[in-house]
């Protein structure tokens, strides 16, 4: 298949509910070699033949569409978080440098927005060996939830070394950054984005024993936007119901006891009782 216009693609989901909940929590997959050494090959000389930022032409090339782009287990992934009849990228970015060089800035890319809605995914493919030499993107897990801070700058963060043909799936508002590389050559990195063109439902992989009220949404501070993720990517937010502090979905809300506050609902009670702080059997909350 060649890329010459918007074009919609179905496949089957693979990612279960635990899954889907972690893309949630850290905004990242990883993919590690699944792109078969010829596909890498012929892409690097394709990059050396076209050394520009954005090689779009490459989506003339049905070799790289059907392997890159199309690869199966990327797809895969994309369907599941993205829905049924995804958009295909129209877009390249080739971020090739000569090394050594210095890291990058850490960013996320243009027009990011944060909050719940997973609108578009953005894939990183190396063609080629990315050693620590070599200055694999670094990238910073649950940075994608909410707007970030400079003074993040000193933070390290999780470095994508990877061999040839691996793929990387983020959540597109991802803070990320090329890290510093030390060896002497060429380096590419191929990015794009695959886009929803459906609204959201729980068509991904269901697990029969998933309790929405018991999973882990993590502690303070992302608790409550991990689930607001995870609910709006079931197509259920009107579900979701918290007061913040100490309620669900705050972790230590978890805690030992047959008192179920902080519990999703299906139903739209007048004055929710599921984002009530949790409190010991027998005891009042005052
Ligand atoms: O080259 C890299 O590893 C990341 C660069 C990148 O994604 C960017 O500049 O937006």
């Amino acid at each position: 298949m060649k890329i010459s216009a918007r074009t919609a693609y179905d496949c089957d989901p693979v990612l279960t509910d635990s899954q889907v909940l972690d893309f949630c929590r850290t905004g990242f997959i990883m993919l590690e070699g699944v792109v078969s050494t010829e596909i890498n090959l012929r892409t690097v000389s394709f990059l050396e033949e076209h050394p520009q930022g954005e090689p779009t032409a490459i989506f003339a090339e049905e070799w790289f569409v059907d392997n890159v782009i199309l690869n199966a287990q990327t797809t895969g992934i994309v369907r599941s978080l993205l829905g049924p009849g995804f958009g295909l990228p129209i877009l390249i970015s080739n971020h090739r440098v000569q090394c050594p060089m210095g890291a990058q800035n850490w960013h996320h890319d243009g027009d990011s927005n944060f909050g719940p809605e997973v609108h578009y995914l953005q894939v990183f493919y190396y063609p080629q060996d990315t050693p620590m030499e070599l200055g694999p993107t670094e990238v910073l897990p649950g940075s994608h939830l909410s707007q970030t801070q400079r003074e993040i700058d000193d933070q390290c963060g999780l470095l994508t070394a990877a061999p040839a043909g691996s793929i990387f799936v983020t959540a597109y508002p991802i803070l990320h950054r090329r890290s510093r590389s030390t060896a002497s050559a060429t380096r590419n990195m191929l990015k794009y984005s695959y886009w929803r063109l459906m609204h959201p439902d729980r068509d991904w992989i269901a697990e029969a024993d998933f309790d929405f009220h018991g999973a882990d949404y993590g502690g303070h501070g992302s608790a409550r936007s991990i689930a607001q993720m995870f609910f709006w990517l079931s197509g259920k937010e009107d579900a979701l119901r918290t007061i913040g502090g100490q309620a669900w979905p705050y972790s230590g809300s978890r805690a030992k006891t047959s008192v179920k506050t902080g519990t999703p609902t299906y139903t739209r009670p007048k004055m929710s009782p599921i984002a009530l702080p949790i409190v010991k059997q027998g005891q009042r909350h005052e």
